[in-house]
Parts: structure tokens; sequence; C-alpha cells
């Protein structure tokens, strides 16, 4: 594997070097000759390549490839600033197949299967990313996009869907409509379950195994890698293995930028090994994972990356204190009768932070004594504080009170920002 990986990194270094305006202005600013590279440690000499640098090269200044060669274009928005773009040739999206088809042949699905695709098609990587990986498998595929939850259903149920693709939180709002309409899944043929494209905690698997028919697999990917793709879980569920023939990953102190040792929580970068159309190299991904090199109990040799529970950046500071949304979600969903949907809001009153979880409980605390539920609410305090160090006031809502989404939920409304840092 390493004398894969050390071919093929001295080769798009070459390409990156002479194709990337971008990046060659980086490597001659370090004083770094790509030619030098002699060993995969020689990597950590090189400068890293941010997501600003991507959108400073918009629309088409990280393309490594003329125009005609590139055959498709992806973008990813994100929340804030500018797109991102990534262009593929067709040999990258050939590539993207058969990465996509060892991922989903990795969380269990075969050319028996019917997989329906509930990531959104367009610009987003999710939908044509699964979709042709499913067909190079073999697989029957259902080109659902997103949406129409209703009709999700009744085709999951009509057309023997047995793989379900979308993004956690859809799953457990597709899961409550089917509840709603009576929905017998022991009549349906659904049985496995493939999801990413945000984090989502251990509880929240607990939750959508409680609720669907399946068994849910985590898939990781990003745009500016590839899209999904990158790493999958495999049946052991000891984090997602990694095709590091395709994308070196590194993990990184996010302040110091030095190379963490394997095991050690970091942000992950990826180089990217084998693209044509938007080769990047030491790609800050933002997302903080830990590698794994033991050997797994599946057989697979492939690295495995701890799963992304949070990003470098959407850690909290409240009062001081780092707080990361997923402690909240785990600590949330430990609690029966609490419902997998939530919302964390933020806000400053009189120049202090303050912090508040609106979260929606079992309708049946609804109908018990206020008492209950006050109850209830204090205990979710209590255990908040305890987890965080910092008090939390907790909402508890009816059910279905908050907005559901269809592609990644929006978790955190950080209304500091918009009322102006004091
Ligand atoms: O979300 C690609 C994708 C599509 C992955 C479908 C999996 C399934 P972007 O829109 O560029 O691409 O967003 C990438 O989403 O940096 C992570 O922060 C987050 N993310 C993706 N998968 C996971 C996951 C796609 N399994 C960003 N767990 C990444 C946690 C994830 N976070």
């Amino acid at each position: 594997m390493e004398k894969i990986q050390l071919n093929r990194l001295k080769k798009v270094l070459i390409r990156a070097y002479h194709s990337l305006p971008y990046y060659r202005k980086k490597l001659e600013d370090a004083g770094v000759n790509v030619y030098d590279i002699r060993s995969l440690e020689d990597l950590q000499s090189l400068p890293f390549t941010t997501k600003d640098d991507l959108r400073r090269a918009y629309p088409f200044g990280a393309i490594a490839e003329p125009m005609r060669n590139i055959v498709r274009i992806h973008s990813s928005s994100g929340t804030t600033g500018t797109a991102t773009v990534v262009g593929y040739t067709r040999k990258d999206v050939d590539t993207w197949a058969e990465l996509m088809a060892r991922t989903l042949c990795g969380c269990g699905v075969t050319a028996e299967d019917v997989i329906q695709v509930a990531f959104g098609y367009g610009l987003f990587t999710g939908g044509l990313g699964v979709h042709y990986g499913a067909e190079k498998l073999g697989a029957t595929v259902v080109p659902m996009s997103t949406g129409n939850t209703l009709r999700q259903i009744q085709i999951m149920r009509d057309f023997g869907v047995s793989v379900l693709c979308c993004t956690p939180s859809y799953a457990l709002y597709l899961a409550e409509v089917a509840r709603e309409n009576g929905v017998e899944w022991g009549k349906t043929k659904l049985r496995l379950g493939i999801f990413g494209a945000e984090p989502w905690s251990e509880e929240m698997r607990v939750e959508i195994e409680r609720k669907l028919p399946i068994r849910a697999c985590d898939i990781y990917g990003l745009s500016e890698v590839i899209g999904p793709g990158v790493a999958f879980e495999c049946e052991a569920r000891c984090g997602l293995h990694i095709s590091e023939d395709h994308f070196l990953p590194e993990v990184i102190d996010p302040q110091t930028g030095k190379v963490l040792p394997p095991g050690e929580v970091g942000e992950l970068v990826f180089t990217t090994l084998t693209k044509e159309g938007t080769p990047v190299i030491r790609y800050r991904t933002g997302d903080l994972s830990a590698l794994m090199y033991e050997p797994c109990a599946c057989g697979r040799t492939l690295v495995r990356m701890k799963r992304v529970a949070s990003r470098t950046d959407d850690m909290l500071i409240v009062r001081g204190v780092n707080v990361y949304p997923s402690q909240i979600e785990s600590v949330l969903l430990s609690f029966d009768g609490v419902e997998p949907h939530y919302q964390i809001v933020v806000k400053r009153e009189n120049y202090l932070d303050l912090l508040e979880v609106q979260v929606e409980v079992a309708p049946q605390f609804f109908s018990d004594e206020v008492k209950v539920l006050e109850r209830l609410k204090k205990q979710i305090e209590e255990r908040l504080k305890a987890e965080l160090n910092v008090h939390c006031e907790v909402k508890l809502l009816e059910p279905k009170s908050l907005a559901r989404s269809e592609g990644k939920a929006r978790r955190v409304v950080d209304l500091r920002k918009k009322e102006g840092m004091v």
C-alpha cells in the first residue's frame, strides 16, 4: 500500500505543480520542490490546502485539466461564503463509481438489492455519487432524490426497496412520517440504511435502528476530496475504512499543523492520489477524527478513521467554555422519551451568553402532569451541566414543533453572530 501511495503521490504532486497556479505559488512561497519528495513522510513538508484556497479559485481555478476534459461539475455551497467547485474527468467519474461500489459493498449492499437514493441529486455530490456506485455494483437504483416523504415511503413499499440511502436526520423524519401513516415495516423488504453527509452519534444510530427495520451504516466523504466514497463502515463497526489507495489521510493538530500520532484526535487532512480534475494536496477538512492502524475484525487492511462527531468550526464557546453539539446530542438521547429532534440556540443577553436546548419529547409527556415534564427538564439540565460545565436552559417541545430537514440538519442557531460580538 505504501508503495502504491508513494508512487501516486509523486505523480499527483508534479501534476499539481504544473497545472494549479494557486498551489504552485504555495509551494514556491514555502520553498519546497515537489521533485524532492522521496517518502510518504516528506509530505509533511508541503503546505496545506484550505477551503479558502478553493473559494478564492472560484469558479474553475482549482481545476487541473482543460475544460474539454471535464465531464462533470459539483459544488459545495456550505452554510457560509462562496461555493467551492470541483471538476471530474471521465476517469474521475469511473474511479468514483468504483469507490462508491466498494463503499456500498463494504456496508453490505449486493447486486440483489434495490437501493433508494434519497440524497439530493444536483450540485451536491450525495445523489449522483451513490447512484453511480450502486449501478456499478449491479444493484437496482431508485433515484428518488430528496423530499416528498410520503411518496418515498410508498415507492419503498411498492418497489421492494431493501436499502435506504440519505442523511441520518432525514431517516428519522421518514420513520416518523411512516409511523403516522401506519406503515407496517414487516411487510417491506427494507433491511439496510446507509447514512452520511452530517455528523450523527451512536445514540442516534440506536434510535434509527429502533424506528426502522435496518442496520444503519455510516459513510463519509466531502466534495473537495471526491464526494461520498472516501470512507465507509464495515460490519465490525469500529470506525470507517478509508480508501487510502486513493486518499492519503493525515491527522493534524488544528492549531500547530503538526501531524499527530495514530489514535490521537485532530483535524483530518487528505491528499488525493488519483484524481485528475481537481486534485487537492493536504486538504484540511475541518473534521475531527483519529486514525486507527490496528487490524480490523472484518479482515480489511485499509486504515480506519474514528467516526466524525464534530468539526473544528462547530465548537461553540459559551462563557468561555468549549461546547460541541455532539456532546449535547449524546446527553439528550440517553433519556427515554426524548426524541432525536433538537436545536441548540445560543444568544447573548446583558453581555452574557445563554445556551438553550430545544428538544421534542414523546407525546405521553404532554398528557402527563406538569410535574413530570418539570422533572424531566431538570434532569436533562443537570446531566448537561455535568457534561458541559456550563448551564443550559432546556425547553421541552411538543412532537413536531421543530422544522424537519430533507438534507443536512441545522442543529445550531447562534444568534450572537447577528447581534455582533461584544
Ligand atoms: O456531504 C458528501 C457525502 C454525501 C458524504 C453523502 C456522505 C454521504 P459535502 O456536502 O461537501 O459532501 O460535505 C462534507 O459533511 O466535511 C463533514 O463535515 C460532513 N460529513 C460527511 N459525511 C459525514 C459523516 C458530502 N458520515 C462534510 N459523519 C464533511 C459526519 C460527515 N460528518
